[in-house]
């Protein structure tokens, strides 16, 4: 076997060294009389995450960590590993992030990967049960997919301003009117100063769009795809919950169909829990907490004022200072999880919603050609993969749910 050691310990002519090799951890027992002086010697110089090779025969002991044990005949270093930075001991939060590339070895952050590989796939394969085709959408863009103010532009050969995609949605739109029912899946970037637990400059964000579908099917695939999700994990990731300490029972309750309230409904909520909010107003990361409180599963919050949300989404015919959208929230604590709506299927109005926000209409030709060609009844949604995995987790900050975390202050490693 090789692998890493973890630790050791000995009792003098007795010797034990846990190993992790990528897909789980191993102890070996080396006795002084049967093996090598030169493989005794190399025991004495193993120190934390030194690279091994132990030959030896397992034999299944289920006192041991991971259930079976190897009695070594052999052991060689492959590559020592002097003063690891990460101890058993506590170490502060930014020490951790500094030495991401070494903390990803540890129990809980593999644990938290193979969480948040689980939810890929699961995400992967409810849509691709349900008849959906994956259309990739380009990271370099033309338009601003959802605000002006979260850019990262770089220059673009003559073409001017090149803009890394907010989202795939407006791409999606085009292919929905192809394929019918797609999604995108990939990273995508906002320039966010903000320093919230909730909040990372590059996230991956899974984002369907279904022609023929209007608001209200829009939420019954959201509450169908995220318990599909969660149940997921819960199935079959259960040692690495465990190893988070994850306590399943708000996991379990997490079945459709979801509560749904409206803005409007939300706002008066609010103001009775002693909220900050006034109507027209976006709902702030507190004011969600303390609305998704209110609830034992994941909530549906539909139909925000218009004016507080992105351009694309269709106004509402019942109430015009309202679109036909929703945030869904999740519970403890972890707020928006997806940002969904109907999308605005009117040509004049869409342009008269581009001209009010002042985007480049030029631009949007193209998206306004979706409206001028057969124009559709069309939904869609995005799901934030971190905020997802974090909560499925149970970790308080989501830039521990992806490898490589960026934010205002990280760039390395
Ligand atoms: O801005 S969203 O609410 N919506 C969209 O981007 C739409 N274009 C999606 C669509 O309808 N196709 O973002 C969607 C989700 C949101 O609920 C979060 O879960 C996540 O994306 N999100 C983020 N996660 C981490 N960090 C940041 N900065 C972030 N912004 C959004």
């Amino acid at each position: 076997m090789r692998g890493w050691v973890t630790t050791t310990r000995s009792s003098g002519k007795i010797a034990f060294v846990v190993l992790r090799d990528g897909t789980g951890s191993l102890q070996a027992v080396l006795s002084k009389k049967d093996v090598s002086e030169a493989a005794w010697d190399a025991y004495g110089k193993l120190t934390q995450e030194t690279s091994v090779a132990v030959t030896g025969a397992v034999r299944a002991d289920p006192r041991a960590p991971g259930g079976v044990e190897l009695t070594a005949s052999d052991l060689r270093v492959l590559g020592p590993s002097h003063e690891f930075p990460i101890t058993p001991k506590e170490h502060g939060t930014a020490f951790l992030f500094e030495h991401r590339h070494l903390w990803l070895r540890s129990r809980r952050q593999v644990a938290i990967a193979r969480v948040r590989h689980e939810a890929i796939q699961a995400i992967r394969d409810f849509f691709y049960e349900r008849g959906f085709t994956l259309v990739d959408t380009p990271i370099l863009t033309g338009a601003i997919g959802e605000h002006a103010g979260t850019l990262f532009a770089t220059d673009y050969f003559d073409l001017g301003k090149a803009y890394l995609a907010q989202t795939g949605q407006l791409y999606v739109e085009a292919a929905a009117a192809a394929l019918g029912k797609v999604y995108c899946f990939g990273p995508t970037f906002r320039a966010e100063k903000s320093k919230t637990r909730r909040h990372l400059t590059e996230f991956w964000m899974v984002e369907p769009e279904v022609a023929w579908s209007d608001s209200n099917d829009n939420m019954q695939l959201q509450e169908e795809f995220v318990a599909y999700i969660v149940g997921r994990c819960v199935e079959r990731r259960k040692p690495e919950l465990a190893e988070l300490e994850r306590d399943l029972a708000p996991l379990a309750r997490v079945v459709a169909p979801f509560p749904r309230i409206s803005y409007t409904e939300a706002v008066e909520k609010l103001k009775g829990l002693g909220g900050d909010i006034e109507w027209g107003r976006d709902i702030g990361g507190d004011a969600e907490t303390l609305l998704a409180k209110q609830f034992d599963r994941p909530v549906f919050v539909y139909n925000y004022p218009r004016k507080v949300k992105a351009f694309y989404m269709k106004e509402n015919p019942a109430d015009p200072r309202t679109v036909l959208n929703n945030d869904l929230l999740a519970p403890e604590g972890y707020g928006e999880i997806i940002g969904g709506s109907q999308r605005e299927d009117d040509y004049d109005k869409l342009l008269g919603r581009i001209r009010e926000e002042q985007l480049p209409e030029g631009a949007y030709g193209w998206y306004l050609d979706l409206r001028k060609y057969g124009t559709f009844v069309h939904s869609g949604f995005g799901l934030g993969v971190e905020r997802t995995v974090a909560w499925i987790c149970g970790i308080p900050h989501i830039r521990e749910a992806i490898a490589f975390p960026r934010t205002l202050y990280k760039l390395w490693p």
